[in-house]
């Protein structure tokens, strides 16, 4: 099992550890080829090369196009050493055998990553090194395949704990990186593609992730579990810096994703707002003049379930709205930026993450969402619909006023990012009430105003604040039951899709509890 190693091809566009790399191979008595950039970098540490082109008898060209596709790279890399007919070809070609590669490509994630324009992005597709990493992995019963910096240090304890030679135990361990490698490039190039081209329809396009942190557990501990990223400029969990705190978890990240693309839907231009998300779905939302009046908003919704929570904003954070967060446990708090005072006030919290992004998320933008399902991937459009006062239509005798109108609309937003089956009950541009993931419609009305009402008795309000509110559904009502529930609870308007068979009937139900009501046409079903 054990494959000597006695010639190297190193040929690396990130040079990270590549002289140390090169030095101990060196030292072992390894002969070292590389490729130009490489070759130069070696040099000038005073390490013996030889030049891949000395090799093949052919100079790079094509502006490096064509450097290492030759049959004396291929062959070495490709040829059984214990088969008669491979060696025979060998002799016959001069060829000779190399039994180890080091290859990292060209940084086409990173090129993309910086914004560069169509031409350098194919520039930096690479072609020779991928083909040599699949041939080298191929061979892993006699050759070994590095493509990450990371392994670097692996290889020499490894040569070191095996007498300057390699097990297939780990040959086979960096083969299959190696072809975790080359697929993700793929995957990142036509990704990338379908983006520069505008090719819109999901299908036919594969996910391209680079692994960003392994994680320490996922949802549970038993779990294992890592964040791979997808390399597109989208403001988010994904692209934000992490002023202080411990890393994020598996659950962290998902929760911190739904906070941010929620408070995203609100204009900061026009009201600050803020989102607070417990297992995903928000326990509370308020918008206000102030982030601090909009925190506040927020956590009197559902005060119990805002410990622990996950906090987003959609300005960037300031003292006195730190200050208030501060006040009880919270895991994570997003933001598009935070102030000085609040970097100060939340430095004393260390177990608080802070995470800043350079801005919000665009809703409306197209993009992909992706879910696992047993055997298979599901990928559709993200949900970036989006409906203003134009696109609603009223429906019942009474119209809502401009102040209801407002409510509505807050509501539909906040629904959008609620799990169906979602009820949300809005008053004063604030959640007062969110009922989710129930299997019933009914029973997210019924949920979300015990939860209102509760709500009043802990805040020693005289009613509950549902009455005179404003309520949201996510998908239509197919019967009039889960209308008059949130008539009952003392909604006075209501939002939803329409479209059922029995519009007709919830119609006519909300005309009889004397409600407002208008259609968006539009559903947002999260499952
Ligand atoms: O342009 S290529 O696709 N053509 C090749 O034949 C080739 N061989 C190696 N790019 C090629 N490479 C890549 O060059 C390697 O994958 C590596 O990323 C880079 C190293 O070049 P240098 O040693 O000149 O810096």
């Amino acid at each position: 099992d054990l494959a000597p190693l006695r010639r190297a091809l190193l040929s690396v566009s990130d040079k990270t550890g590549l002289t140390d790399l090169a030095q101990a191979l060196a030292a072992r008595g390894v002969e070292i080829l590389s490729t130009g950039g490489s070759a130069r970098t070696l040099r000038e540490a005073g390490i013996a090369v030889r030049d891949v082109a000395d090799l093949t008898g052919f100079p790079e060209m094509m502006d490096g196009r064509v450097k290492t596709l030759h049959p004396k790279v291929h062959g070495g890399l490709l040829a059984l050493r214990d088969d008669a007919g491979h060696v025979a070809a060998m002799e016959e070609h001069g060829i000779a055998p190399i039994d180890l590669l080091v290859v990292n490509l060209y940084p086409f994630e990173d090129t993309v990553a910086k914004g560069a324009d169509y031409e350098t992005c194919i520039e930096n597709i690479d072609i020779g090194g991928p083909a040599m990493i699949r041939a080298a992995a191929k061979n892993h019963g006699h050759v070994t395949t590095l493509v990450d910096v990371e392994d670097y240090g692996a290889l020499l304890a490894e040569l070191e704990a095996n007498d300057g030679q390699t097990t297939l135990a780990f040959r086979r361990r960096m083969a299959q990186i190696a072809y975790a490698r080359t697929g993700a490039y793929d995957a990142a190039v036509s990704s990338w593609m379908a983006e520069a081209i505008g090719e819109a329809t999901p299908r036919r396009r594969v996910f391209a992730g680079t692994l960003a942190q392994g994680l320490r557990y996922g949802e549970n501990p038993h779990q294992g579990a890592a964040f791979y990223v997808d390399g597109s400029d989208r403001p988010g969990v994904a692209q934000a810096e992490q002023l202080q705190g411990k890393a994020l978890s598996y659950n962290n990240i998902n929760d911190t994703d739904a906070a941010f693309e929620l408070v995203s839907e609100f204009d900061p231009g026009v009201e600050a707002a803020c989102a607070i998300i417990k297992h995903a779905n928000p326990c509370g939302v308020g918008t206000g003049i102030s982030l601090l009046s909009a925190y506040r908003k927020a956590f009197d919704c559902d005060r119990t379930s805002a410990f622990g929570g996950i906090v987003a904003l959609n300005r960037p954070l300031d003292g006195a709205t730190a200050e208030a967060i501060a006040e009880i446990f919270t895991e994570v708090v997003i933001a598009p930026g935070a102030d000085a005072d609040a970097r100060t006030i939340f430095a004393r919290k260390k177990n608080l993450r802070l995470l800043v992004t350079p801005a919000l998320a665009a809703t409306d933008a197209p993009g992909l969402a992706w879910r696992q399902v047993s055997g298979g991937l599901l990928v559709q459009d993200r949900d970036n619909g989006v409906r203003g006062p134009d696109d609603l239509k009223v429906v019942t005798k009474k119209a809502p006023d401009a102040d209801q109108m407002a409510d509505l609309l807050f509501a539909w937003k906040v629904a959008k990012h609620v799990k169906s089956n979602a009820i949300v009950y809005v008053r004063d541009r604030a959640t007062v009430g969110v009922g989710a993931g129930q299997m019933s419609r009914v029973d997210s009305a019924l949920i979300a105003a015990k939860k209102a009402e509760r709500m009043a008795e802990d805040l020693g309000l005289p009613e509950p604040l549902t009455r005179g509110s404003a309520v949201a559904s996510d998908a239509f009502f197919p019967f009039p039951d889960g209308l008059l529930e949130a008539a009952a609870a003392g909604a006075s308007c209501v939002i939803q899709p329409g479209g059922s068979m029995r519009d007709d009937e919830v119609i006519a139900a909300a005309d009889e509890a004397g409600l407002a009501m208008v259609f968006t046409g539009m559903r947002h079903f999260r499952h």
